[in-house]
């Protein structure tokens, strides 16, 4: 634990020996591709596969009509919708899933895609909630009985009437409208998958992108009828998940479904666009917040109000009970008496989504709002915002602190992480710099943004969190070998966050064995036990508590084999951490190590006890864990060309305690990246046809190298108090914190001029739009 310890998983992937789906190749194999929709709505008049069929190559044309003999024309979304596999009747958005060509090459496969003629009656899309949820909008979902609009459901948190009536009596209040635009995740790997039905042994294995094979098995069983058992899904290396590898795709469906008909192994792997265009988005969320305060900036309630943009399927990744993700803990950091919230979600003619894009489930959403409205808040007040955060903050002997809205955060220590940041940022001076640009009327205005955050990740507990039907809990699976070297297997699924490094630290600080002894497998359903996946920043709070108490087990059986070897009463032997070994009490100079006692184990084991050295942990959590940090970003705005330049980034987070502060690092600095990429340049938008107008990487702008500063990260330390080591998550909270801190020190650079919101993504053009409107212009 705190080690340093170099990612194992780095020689693969540096030496080009990673393993992907698509690096996955069988004897026989077909490929396949998917025919999909050039209209955002449309009803499906005729498909005609002949010419596609003539093609030389090509195998198979599949459309509905053939996946409905085997009764797989639909299949269940996470949020208990039903989406077409291959479209039945209407499209519902641009690039659905029309019809499937399967060939022996993907060349084949993809002339004969072009090949496949399909008519169309277009009918008129709707792309934006406001619009859908309109009388006169075009119905989207004709296929749910009854469905007479567009409107997707309502949700509502935390106590109206308390919450209005606070409203009523404040001295200050605040609004703002904002929105958090659609985003794409954009991992580098695209989706695919490898269905691989073997009739000899009537067995279905299928490779493919996941975050959580185990429950997609367990859908797949659901879906198919193939029994549990039957399925194996094995999710080799992922290149880069950030949510999107969650949902269940048509694609998926489709390979294991051609390669059970065909009975050869089928392949199938997206292109970019495809990816982009109708894989699961995020965000998208259209927000109102606002503040009661009393004058000299303590806040009073919060309340918020949000459209929802859920696209053609409600088919958000999250845990069932929340259909609004953790959108609930949108109090943030601060002891507010009352809040309430209140949201609607339509259906568009857009790809289905509303997946935790590197969050967890709309925190990124509730953190963007609380921390721009503090902003706002401190504008209005003519406060410093740093002194109306500290006025507000949970303190640190109010945890356990229950939330307005019913959450419980676990530890925290806000105001130091703050200070933190504010010195490591040289806060002050800074300030000083801004007021001397205004007085000199400098080409180039200077702002700084802080976000004070806090996170929840960690889900379950089981009682609140589930995902269709499963509740959430991890897994951990460790076997010590006769030789001392132990195998430790997960139910989670790392797509590059070091778990093959990070969770042999734990286990090697337990059992005080090499952590290069210890070998983590993960991502197989045939070997791994259960569990519910990577997500949410879930995967140390969960399965990383299941290690530790899995290699406790371990020890407990080798502290009665160490007595044995030692020659002395169990009562007698202590397990000394810092040296990793056994030893006589008050006799030091007695000890044995786990490995030494795992030959014991399996060859000289005390009588009455079973041989051999192994465990199983199922854990489930009685909290989610409370991650926080406080950011300080500084820029500079030219006043000639809008352009937002960083001068400084300060990322100061607290995770509890740190199993690989190098892991860590490197997850802040990633995390922040597409922290940028949110607020500066990233959306995925539609025109009024429902094309998608951001749907490849020319239109849909990552950070690169380019665009990132230099990032200065410090850390502070609170330990959660019921995680067995005292960990919590970190995947994401550089992506939940920092779009409000870019955002609020572009704000900041224009507030003196009357400037209280910009919105995401601030290209030049949108803040030069700022600049003028303020006067600011040059
Ligand atoms: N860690 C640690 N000490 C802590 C907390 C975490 O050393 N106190 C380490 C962990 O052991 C793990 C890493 O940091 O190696 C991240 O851990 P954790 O916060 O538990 O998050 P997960 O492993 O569950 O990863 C999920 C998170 C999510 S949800 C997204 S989205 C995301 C992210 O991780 N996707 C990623 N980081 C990513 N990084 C890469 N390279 N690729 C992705 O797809
Ligand atoms: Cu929140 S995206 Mo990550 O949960 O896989």
């Amino acid at each position: 634990m705190g080690e340093e310890v170099s990612r194992k998983e780095d020689r693969r992937f540096i030496t080009g020996r990673g393993n992907y789906v698509d690096d996955v190749k069988k004897p026989g194999m077909l490929h396949c591709e998917l025919v999909r929709s050039p209209h955002a709505h449309a009803r499906i008049e005729e498909i005609d596969g002949s010419r596609a069929m003539a093609l030389d190559g090509v195998v198979a044309v599949l459309t509905a009509d053939d996946l409905l003999e085997y009764d797989l024309a639909t299949m269940p979304t996470l949020m208990d919708d039903t989406q077409d596999v291959l479209v039945n009747d209407k499209v519902k958005f641009q690039s659905q899933e029309v019809a499937a060509v399967i060939a022996e090459d993907r060349y084949a496969a993809k002339d004969g895609a072009e090949k496949v003629d399909v008519s169309y009656d277009v009918l008129e899309p709707v792309v934006d909630a406001e619009t859908a949820l309109e009388d006169d909008a075009p119905l989207i979902r004709d296929d749910i009985e009854g469905k007479e609009d567009n409107h997707c459901f309502d949700w509502e948190t935390g106590d109206e009437e308390a919450t209005d009536e606070a409203f009523e009596n404040a001295a200050v209040t605040v609004e703002e409208e904002m929105f958090y635009q659609r985003l794409h995740p954009a991992p580098i790997e695209t989706c695919g998958a490898v269905g691989d039905y073997d009739p000899g042994k009537d067995k279905l294995t299928v490779h493919m992108t996941s975050q959580a094979p185990h429950i997609h098995r367990t859908l797949f069983a659901q879906v198919s009828g193939i029994p549990e058992h039957k399925i194996r899904i094995v999710s080799p290396d992922v290149g880069g998940g950030f949510g999107n590898k969650v949902p269940i795709y048509p694609g998926y469906v489709v390979a294991a479904a051609a390669s059970y008909v065909l009975e050869r192994p089928v392949k199938w792997i997206e292109e970019r666009s495809e990816n982009i265009q109708s894989t699961g988005f995020a965000r998208d969320y259209d927000m109102n917040g606002e503040i009661a305060a009393t004058e000299d900036g303590e806040i009073r309630a919060i309340r918020v109000d949000v459209l929802a943009n859920h696209g053609a399927y409600n088919a958000a990744a999250q845990p069932s009970k929340f259909p609004a993700g953790f959108f609930n803990i949108f109090t943030g950091s601060y002891d507010v008496e009352t809040a309430y919230g209140s949201l609607s979600a339509a259906y568009t003619n857009t790809a289905p989504g509303g997946i935790a894009y590197r969050c967890s489930f709309r925190v990124t959403e509730a953190v963007y709002l609380v921390e721009r409205m503090v902003k706002v808040l401190a504008d209005e007040l003519g406060m410093d915002p740093a002194d109306v955060r500290r006025r507000n903050f949970i303190q640190p002997d109010q945890f356990p602190y229950e939330s307005p809205t019913g959450w419980n955060y676990d530890s925290g220590d806000y105001e130091t992480a703050l200070d933190e940041a504010l010195e490591m940022a040289d806060y002050e001076a800074y300030r000083d710099e801004q007021q001397r640009r205004i007085d000199e009327d400098a080409d180039k205005l200077l702002g700084i943004g802080i976000s004070s955050f806090t996170e929840v990740v960690g889900a379950g507990p089981g009682k609140s969190c589930d995902i269709a039907g499963v509740e959430m809990f991890d897994s951990a699976d460790i076997r010590v070998h006769p030789t001392g070297k132990a195998t430790l297997r997960v139910g989670v699924q790392t797509q590059g966050q070091g778990h093959e490094t990070t969770f042999a630290q734990i286990v090697a600080e337990e059992l005080g064995i090499d952590v290069d002894d210890v070998v983590v497998e993960h991502g197989d359903t045939d070997t791994d036990p259960y569990g519910l996946g990577t997500y949410g920043s879930r995967s140390t709070p969960v399965a990383g508590a299941a290690t530790a108490i899995a290699a406790r087990k371990i020890r407990d059986k080798a502290k009665s084999i160490a007595a044995n070897e030692l020659e002395a009463a169990e009562e007698d032997v202590e397990w000394d951490r810092e040296s990793g070994e056994f030893h006589v009490a008050g006799a030091p100079e007695r000890s044995v190590t786990v490995t030494e006692i795992a030959a014991g184990a399996y060859m000289n084991h005390p009588g009455g006890e079973e041989p051999g050295l192994e465990a199983v942990n199922y854990y489930d959590p009685p909290e989610m864990t409370y991650p926080f940090g406080s950011y300080v970003v500084i820029v500079e705005v030219d006043r000639e060309t809008g352009e937002v330049e960083f001068e400084k980034f300060v990322a100061v987070d607290d995770c509890g305690n740190r199993i690989n502060p190098m892991i860590i690092e490197g997850q802040i600095h990633g995390g922040l990246a597409q922290g940028i990429g949110t607020a500066m340049m990233e959306q995925i938008t539609f025109d009024d046809n429902g094309n998608v107008t951001g749907g490849d990487f020319m239109n849909y702008l990552l950070p690169t190298a380019m665009e990132i500063p230099e990032f200065e990260t410090g850390h502070t330390v609170t330990p959660s108090p019921h995680h067995p080591i005292g960990a919590k998550g970190v995947g994401e909270s550089p992506t939940v914190g920092s779009p409000p801190a870019i955002v609020n020190a572009v704000v900041d650079a224009m507030a003196h001029a009357g400037v209280s919101h910009v919105e995401m993504p601030m290209t030049p053009d949108v803040v030069w739009k700022h600049l003028e409107e303020a006067g600011l212009e040059r």
